[in-house]
C-alpha cells in the first residue's frame, strides 16, 4: 500500500454551517443552503413529529417519576428530539443501535417496553430487555464504551456479509475518551457499517465543549480517521433524518462509516440529582428553547396545512396513553434480588466471585431490614 492508494484518499473537512433544510422560524432553508438535499416528504416529517411530541411527553414523565422516588436516576434528553428520533427513524428494524443513559428516548421509540428500559434507572444490576429481540444494545454508562461495541458488531455484520447497518450515540464529553478514538480509527481501518451519531449538547455535567476540545468542529476530526464527517444542525429532525439516512445506506452499502455532528442543547439538568445553575445562566437555556425541534417542525407542517386538530388530538392521545401505561407500570414494585448480581458473569464462577457473593449474603442477612426483604 502506498501513500497515494485510492482507498486512503482524503475526505474533506465538514462545511463549518451546520446543515438545515427547516429553520429555527419553521421555515424550509432556501434551495442553495440545502447542498443539493430535498426536504423528506410529508409522511415523513409528520412522522418524526408524532414521535417527537410522544418521546418529550414519556420523557417528561419519567422526571416527574423520578422526582417521586419511582426511580433513583434519569438523564432527561428533552432538547434533543431531532437528534434522537430523527436518527431511530433512519435506521431500518435490522439495524442495530448502540445507545448511552442519555437516548432512552430512542430505545423506546425502537420497541422496548417501558418497564424493560427502566429497570436499570431503578438500580437493577442488568439491561432489563432482550437485546436481540430489539436489536438494541444495552444503555452504557462507562462513557464511550459503546463506540467500540458498535465498531465490533458492524464488523462482525460485515464480515458474515450480513447488509445490516449500526448506529451509536456519543456525547461530546465522551468525545475526549480514548475509546471514541480507538472506535473511529478502527471503524475507518475496517471500513465498518458504523454511523457515529455525536450529540453535542454542549456540556458533560458541568464542562463546557470548549473544556473539552481545542478543534473548531468535534466532526473535523473524522478527516483525520478517513471517514466522511458531517455537521448538522440537532435541532432539525429532518436534517438529521436526511444525514443520517445517507449514512446508513452508504453503510449497509460497503461505504463504511460516517461521523456526524448533531449540535442541540440539554434543557433539562444532566441528571436529577444535578445543579446547573452552578454551571449556566438561563438566557443560554432560554435562547435554546426558542430553537425547539418539535416546535419548528410543528410550524413547518402548519404552513404546508399538514397538521390539523384531529392529527394533534390523536397524538395526544397517544402521548397520555404512554404516560398512562408508564405510571402503572412503575407503580409496581420491581422484584430486585441482589444475589442476581453473581449470577451470569462466569460459566463456572471463580473463587472470588463465590465469595464476594457470600459477603453480600451476610451482609444482607445482618442487615435491620432483613426480616422485611424476607417476607
Ligand atoms: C469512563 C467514564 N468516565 C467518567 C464518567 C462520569 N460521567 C458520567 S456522565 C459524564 C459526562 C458525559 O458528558 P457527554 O459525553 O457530553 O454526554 P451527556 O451526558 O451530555 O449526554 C461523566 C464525566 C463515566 N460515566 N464514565
Amino acid at each position: 500500500m502506498s501513500l497515494t492508494d485510492e482507498s486512503r484518499a482524503p475526505v474533506e473537512l465538514p462545511d463549518p454551517e451546520p446543515f438545515s433544510l427547516i429553520s429555527a422560524s419553521g421555515k424550509a432553508v432556501p434551495a442553495k443552503a440545502r447542498r443539493g438535499y430535498n426536504l423528506p416528504d410529508l409522511d415523513i416529517l409528520q412522522k418524526l413529529y408524532r414521535r417527537m411530541v410522544v418521546a418529550r411527553r414519556w420523557d417528561t414523565q419519567v422526571t416527574a417519576l423520578t422526582r417521586q422516588g419511582r426511580l433513583s436516576t434519569y438523564p432527561s434528553a428533552r432538547g434533543q428530539e431531532a437528534s434522537e428520533i430523527g436518527t431511530v427513524t433512519a435506521m431500518r428494524e435490522t439495524d442495530w443501535l448502540f445507545p448511552t443513559y442519555r437516548d432512552s428516548i430512542a430505545v423506546w421509540t425502537r420497541g422496548v417496553p417501558t418497564a424493560e428500559l427502566l429497570s436499570g434507572f431503578r438500580g437493577d444490576w442488568h439491561c432489563g430487555w432482550d437485546p436481540k429481540m430489539h436489536r438494541t444494545a444495552p444503555q452504557t454508562t462507562p462513557l464511550a464504551t459503546q463506540a467500540l461495541h458498535a465498531v465490533g458488531f458492524g464488523t462482525a455484520a460485515k464480515l458474515s456479509k450480513d447488509p445490516i447497518a449500526v448506529a451509536t450515540f456519543i456525547g461530546d464529553g465522551a468525545t475526549s475518551e480514548g475509546d471514541t478514538h480507538e472506535a473511529f480509527n478502527f471503524a475507518g481501518v475496517w471500513q465498518s457499517p458504523t454511523v457515529f451519531v455525536i450529540q453535542n449538547n454542549q456540556f458533560a455535567i458541568s464542562v463546557p465543549i470548549a473544556k473539552q476540545t481545542r478543534a473548531r468542529l468535534l466532526a473535523d476530526r473524522a478527516v483525520g480517521y478517513g471517514i466522511p464527517g458531517y455537521f448538522v444542525d440537532g435541532n432539525d429532525a429532518a436534517a438529521v433524518y436526511t444525514i443520517v439516512s445517507e449514512a446508513l445506506d452508504r453503510a449497509r452499502t460497503g461505504g463504511g462509516p460516517t461521523i456526524i455532528e448533531c449540535l442541540t442543547y440539554r434543557i433539562e439538568p444532566h441528571t436529577n440529582s444535578d445543579d446547573p445553575s452552578r454551571y449556566r445562566g438561563s438566557a443560554d437555556v432560554e435562547a435554546w428553547k426558542a430553537k425547539d425541534p418539535i416546535e419548528r417542525l410543528e410550524r413547518y407542517l402548519d404552513s404546508k396545512g399538514a397538521i390539523d386538530e384531529a392529527l394533534k388530538e390523536s397524538i395526544a392521545i397517544e402521548s397520555e396513553e404512554a404516560a398512562t401505561a408508564m405510571r402503572e407500570a412503575m407503580n409496581a414494585e420491581p422484584a430486585l434480588d441482589p444475589m442476581e448480581l453473581f449470577e451470569h458473569v462466569y460459566s463456572s464462577r471463580r473463587p472470588a466471585l463465590l465469595e464476594q457473593r457470600d459477603a453480600l449474603a451476610a451482609e444482607l442477612a445482618d442487615s435491620p431490614n432483613a426480616e422485611e426483604a424476607s417476607e
